[in-house]
């Protein structure tokens, strides 16, 4: 993978309107002998990029993972770290994550520098990420591990704020995130005021379980949507869509 190219290909659909589905595979949740029945159904769906990590992994078999999801498919792999040990070479690239809604300075640049000069050492793209985590009804893995308090779900205009200063701070991507397994996804209006505001491309996910979920949120302004719970919990989701 060339540098770069995951983020062109993003931008790019951004400038053409085109609407990107990410699929998120957590190796907590799918053994390393299903993966490539797994990823069968994933090249069979509209997905367009694959995202792997969790907020907090109980497996250490990251790198076999990914090696045997690159070897099963042909779409982008992109790892979503928790932290900074979710780090593979194995993978196209990575969301180089700050978690700017936070105040926990680990997430907002901790873990950061103990992965860059680890990162520096591989060929994964590195896709700066301003990372913000929306209330989605009740706490989430996401949001008590990294110790850090989600953005009222009522509040759009400081997701707004947060996202324009991840921008100016030169980010290339915002992530607006209720958490895997979100009771509640991401509000519309949240997504459209980020939208209107800011120019980068926008990723949403947390909690998205069907087409209206997923149509809303393309057509509120995010360029990405990422689903990992709902095809976790049926891997013929997509046949449903
Ligand atoms: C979580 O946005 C992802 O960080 C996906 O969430 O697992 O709820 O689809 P779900």
């Amino acid at each position: 993978m060339k540098r770069n190219s995951i983020l062109n290909y993003i931008q790019n659909a951004k400038k053409n309107n085109q609407k990107l589905l990410a699929i998120l595979l957590d190796p907590d949740k799918i053994s390393l002998e299903t993966i490539p029945s797994v990823v069968q159904k994933v090249n069979e769906s509209s997905a367009n990029l694959i995202f792997i990590g969790g907020s907090l992994l109980f497996k250490n078999v990251l790198d076999d993972f990914v090696q045997i999801v690159k070897n099963n498919t042909q779409l982008p792999v992109i790892l979503f770290p928790g932290n900074a040990i979710q780090i593979s070479d194995k993978a196209d690239g990575i969301l180089f994550l700050s978690l700017i809604s936070g105040r926990n300075p680990e997430f907002l640049i901790g873990n950061q520098v103990v992965a860059a000069p680890l990162l520096k050492q591989t060929q994964l793209e590195i896709l700066s990420t301003s990372y913000l985590l929306i209330e989605s009804g009740r706490e989430t893995t996401a949001s008590y591990i990294s110790n850090t308090k989600p953005i009222p779900r009522h509040k759009p205009e400081i997701a707004m704020a947060t996202a324009l200063a991840g921008e100016m701070m030169g980010h290339q991507l915002i992530y607006l995130d209720g958490g895997s397994g979100a009771q509640n996804v991401v509000p519309s209006e949240m997504i459209e005021l980020v939208a209107t505001n800011c120019l980068l491309p926008i990723i949403v996910g947390g909690g998205i379980k069907t087409k209206k979920q997923l149509n809303d949120a393309f057509e509120n302004g995010a360029t990405v949507v990422v689903i990992g719970t709902a095809f976790e919990n049926d891997f013929n989701f997509f046949n449903n869509l």
